[in-house]
């Protein structure tokens, strides 16, 4: 594969309103970035993906946006994002940006407009649709609603909406609104930004027609429509190849076979991807399933586009509480599952807090939680007359408040976060588990990510090295290769609360090892593999 820098990077994603604090309102701030860029920096980060922080009424925290050229207030404004930008730029890092272009705020003036009437010139902005025998145009669900249909009333017509009610879907079909977007794009690129992060980019075409769907709970139909691949190379042509940028589509509902039309580098779309196969397929951990997935992404893909690997964000629970332990092996669970992200064909990105081994929460009551997703299910299912108690306690696990808790710098109260009222509060583990901490114990889970982000600018085989499982059908046991001119990597982990044995395959040599990185401290690193024990959520990784 062609090397390129973003190929080579590593990814930090700042959710800026639970990031740092610096003007005492409980939300963080883009004051706040600059104040921590540092933090990031000693990590070892290339790129910073920043969420969005344009001008919006926040009913879905920033991703309903209101004017696209404006930073909303909480966040700061113009100016500090300029000085954003060039503070990150002056430590020589990249920043890209959240590109939300699906759907915008039903405040936008472009759906003011819209909505006004049938003979506005922004009528066909976005999607309209006359009632279906005085319902909704189709029976489709909704990412955030029972309904993808808001009637209004003053034209009596229906508008679309793939999320909630206060996120209108723009209309791609509209060569207008696709231009509208391209000139938005130029002005952020013209600033000197690095790339985008693509919200839900896979949704922009709309399945033509509208047809009722038989199975209307999976909202799959919402994606992967005709003119999608049309649609991103227009924008590519027209944008993105004009700069040095990165590109990384949100993208679900693909398979491998699908995921290559959006980010093959002979296609002209995009750089990299999403993919939801883990995030919203695999609830919990089932490592057979996650291996095939690996297995079959990278076949996929193999010298012809390129993967991305997470396993938390701001929608997705953290990976500590959801895929590991966070319990009796929180710090082990941490480190296997960074040696894993990063040690997997594909970009490693690291959410904010994860590399302290942040963990996920549970707050009392619903009115602990902001989560437009959550709330809106949890209302719908109580109003259908379900016990609100089981409704609540169901919607916990995997609540996107999980991820949104403020970030917990020191043991101070409010974790440092903030010396005013947090907007969502602070996880009560804040002083065992921070910063602080972190920073001053060379066995923390920070200073195992620093490592391991550190073996990356030194060793092109965790970035272009080919991908061997060795242990499909073990359901605790990864064990793989990675080789690239003549250097053969073998990572090992045990993602299991129990010991789980190791039996090195013919074929290497168990004399010429070197152990590169462990998260057991007191590893013999010429201890045999040919049958070796792995501690519970023991990872290692070999040179052989
Ligand atoms: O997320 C899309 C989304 O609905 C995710 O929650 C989903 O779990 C998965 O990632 C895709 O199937 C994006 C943003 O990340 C999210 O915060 C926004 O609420 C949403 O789009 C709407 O803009």
């Amino acid at each position: 594969m062609k090397r390129a820098w973003w190929k080579e990077s590593v990814v930090y994603q700042v959710y800026w309103r639970s990031f740092y604090d610096t003007d005492g309102d409980g939300f963080g701030d883009l004051q706040g970035v600059i104040q921590k860029l540092d933090y990031i920096k000693d990590l070892g980060i290339d790129v910073i993906w920043l969420n969005p922080a344009y001008e919006s009424p926040d009913r879905d925290n920033g991703y309903d946006i209101s004017n696209y050229y404006e930073i909303m207030s909480k966040a700061g404004s113009m100016q500090v994002w300029e000085t954003l930008l060039q503070e990150v730029h002056k430590r020589g890092m990249k920043l890209i940006m959240d590109l939300v272009v699906n759907h915008t705020s039903d405040q936008h003036p472009w759906f003011l407009e819209s909505r006004s009437s049938k003979d506005n010139p922004k009528r066909d902005y976005y999607i309209w649709k006359d009632p279906k025998d005085g319902k909704e145009p189709n029976n489709w669900r909704s990412y955030f609603a029972p309904s993808t249909w808001e009637l209004d009333e003053t034209t009596g017509q229906y508008y679309f909406h793939s999320f909630a009610v206060e996120q209108p879907d723009l209309n791609w079909e509209n060569p207008e609104v696709r231009e509208a977007i391209y000139e938005m794009m130029r002005f952020w690129l013209d600033k000197g930004i690095d790339g985008f992060r693509m919200d839900v980019i896979n949704l922009l075409a709309k399945q033509k027609g509208f047809p009722d769907s038989p199975t209307p709970e999976t909202i799959n139909y919402l994606g992967n429509n005709p003119g999608i691949h049309e649609y991103l190379q227009e924008m590519n042509q027209k944008v993105l190849r004009h700069y040095d940028i990165m590109t990384v589509g949100e993208i679900p509902f693909v398979t491998p076979e699908d995921g290559l039309k959006y980010v093959g580098e002979d296609r002209g779309e995009l750089h990299t991807l999403f993919h939801f196969e883990v995030a919203d397929d695999m609830p919990a951990w089932d490592m057979i399933r996650y291996k095939d997935i690996q297995t079959r992404w990278y076949e996929g893909l193999k010298g012809r586009g390129c993967n991305s690997q997470f396993l938390n964000n701001h929608d997705h629970t953290r990976q500590v509480s959801r895929y590991g332990n966070d319990k009796a092996f929180r710090v082990q669970s941490a480190k296997l599952l960074a040696t894993m992200v990063h040690t997997l064909p594909g970009l490693p990105y690291v959410y904010q807090g994860e590399e302290i081994g942040m963990t996920g929460v549970r707050f009392p009551s619903i009115d602990d939680y902001n989560d437009i997703a959550m709330k809106n299910r949890y209302y719908e299912e109580v109003e259908k007359g379900r016990e609100p108690q089981e409704v609540f306690d169901s919607l916990l696990p995997l609540s996107r408040d999980n991820s949104r808790t403020p970030m917990q710098w020191d043991d101070s109260e409010n974790a440092g976060f903030t010396t005013g009222t947090p907007w969502i509060k602070v996880n009560p583990n804040y002083k065992e588990i921070n910063v602080k901490k972190d920073l001053s114990d060379p066995q923390s889970v920070y200073a195992y990510y620093q490592q391991l982000i550190a073996l990356r600018k030194q060793n092109l085989v965790m970035i272009y090295g080919d991908y061997k499982d060795l242990s499909a059908g073990d359901p605790h046991l990864y064990a793989y290769t990675r080789s690239l001119d003549g250097v053969r990597w073998l990572i090992i982990l045990n993602h299991a609360d129990h010991e789980t044995q190791f039996n090195l395959p013919d074929g290497f040599n168990d004399q010429q090892k070197e152990l590169i990185l462990a998260n057991y401290a007191d590893v013999d690193a010429q201890a045999t593999l040919t049958s070796a024990t792995l501690r519970p959520h023991e990872a290692r990784i070999y040179k052989l």
